[in-house]
């Protein structure tokens, strides 16, 4: 499960990067991959029921790709593009941040332009991808179709117009039939983004940015989640300790780093949930789709657990901190006994019975 950090050059993506995932692996003017962890409240609270050894937060991959103009160079942003295809949610950066010594590159700081032009490039690609699928589509002769070429046609007429209408795919009803059959085009519209607007330190302190009102306003209209944050202040809260960080934080007037609530609001926005295993050893938290059966989160965590499933015990992250231990949630009848099929619910606690 990946995020993808897209956005024009010199607008603070890789500082980004680090604050998410830290140094990360890759070469210069190559993708730089790393793991972001998703902090979660809940995980904290378990935490302290049961006092493990070790906590470990659900964790995404992230993927950081240095810019490109689209205008100027497209073979370059079109590389930069195939490297997000495999993401599952898009992160657009965006510089609000005012900077005398460093110009924007499209000159003055905008943020509502940039998520119209970095938006229009996605529509453009996929645009480009669908036509090209059904002119290929409908050039080969209908006996040497695949079983699933028949279906394509059938639906890629809509796709192209969706996206000839200037509107991203995800906007469709989509059944997870219609998904499987253009799984494989990486459309990038069909991946949801979240928009991220790197703000200066003077713009945390008044608490707007230049062209927020637009921005908000477009955002809210395109379904888009937006989270602002200001780089250096949040390189500088990851350099406190712990205990350090809230009066540091609360001087800027913000309850949690930008960059917490900007892996949330990815982690959700791309569909995952969490369920959670707690015990003496570790408390963690397993990121899974919504739907997803007790038998298969049970191969999140290991294969075996999978096969030699018996059933999985579980109680609501609700019940169990209310209750304030499992002993109590036994006694309150609120474990349940779970088969195979059940479909785990965000915040389920369980535990996995199996045998090997
Ligand atoms: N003033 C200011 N500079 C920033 C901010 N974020 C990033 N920068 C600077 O902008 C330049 C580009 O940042 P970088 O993270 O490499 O951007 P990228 O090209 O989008 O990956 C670097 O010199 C950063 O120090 C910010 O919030 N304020
Ligand atoms: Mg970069």
């Amino acid at each position: 499960m990946d995020i993808g950090l897209i956005g024009l050059p010199q607008v603070g993506k890789s500082l980004l990067f680090r604050l998410l995932a830290g140094e990360g692996r890759g070469g210069p003017g190559q993708a730089t991959v790393g793991m972001a962890a998703i902090p979660d409240p809940r995980l904290d609270r378990l935490a302290a029921l049961y006092n493990p050894r070790k906590i470990t937060p659900a964790a995404l991959r992230v993927t950081d790709i240095p810019g490109a103009v689209p205008g100027e160079d497209r073979a370059r942003w079109n590389r930069f593009l195939e490297a997000v295809r495999g993401a599952d949610v898009l992160v657009h950066v965006i510089r609000a941040f005012a900077d005398p010594a460093l110009p924007h590159v499209l000159g003055e700081v905008d943020p509502l332009r940039d998520a119209r032009l970095i938006r229009d490039e996605l529509i453009l690609t996929d645009l480009a991808v669908v036509e090209s699928a059904r002119q290929r589509l409908e050039a080969t002769p209908p006996r040497k179709r695949r079983p699933d070429d028949q279906a394509l046609l059938e639906r890629l007429p809509l796709l192209q117009e969706t996206l000839e209408q200037e509107r991203p795919l995800r906007e469709l009803e989509w059944t997870d039939e219609d998904l499987r059959l253009v799984r494989g085009f990486g459309l990038l519209t069909l991946k949801p983004l979240v928009l991220a607007v790197n703000v200066d330190e003077a713009q945390l302190q008044e608490g707007t940015f230049t062209g927020e009102a637009g921005l908000r306003e477009a955002a809210a209209r395109w379904g888009e989640p937006v989270i602002t944050f200001c780089g250096p202040v949040e390189a500088d809260i990851a350099e406190l300790a712990p205990g350090e960080r809230e009066a540091f934080m609360a001087e800027y007037g913000i309850a949690e780093p930008g960059v917490a609530r900007l892996a949330r609001a990815a982690y959700e926005a791309s569909g995952l949930i969490s369920f959670f295993t707690a015990g003496e050893e570790e408390v963690r938290a397993w990121p899974i789709r919504r739907g997803t059966t007790a038998k298969q989160a049970a191969g999140k965590i290991h294969s075996d657990i999978e096969r030699g499933f018996i059933r999985a015990e579980v109680v609501a992250y609700d019940d169990l901190v209310r209750l304030g231990s499992m002993a109590a949630v036994r006694e309150a009848g609120l474990l349940r006994l779970e088969g195979r099929d059940y479909v785990v619910q965000d915040g389920d606690v369980i535990l996995f019975r199996f045998n090997v």
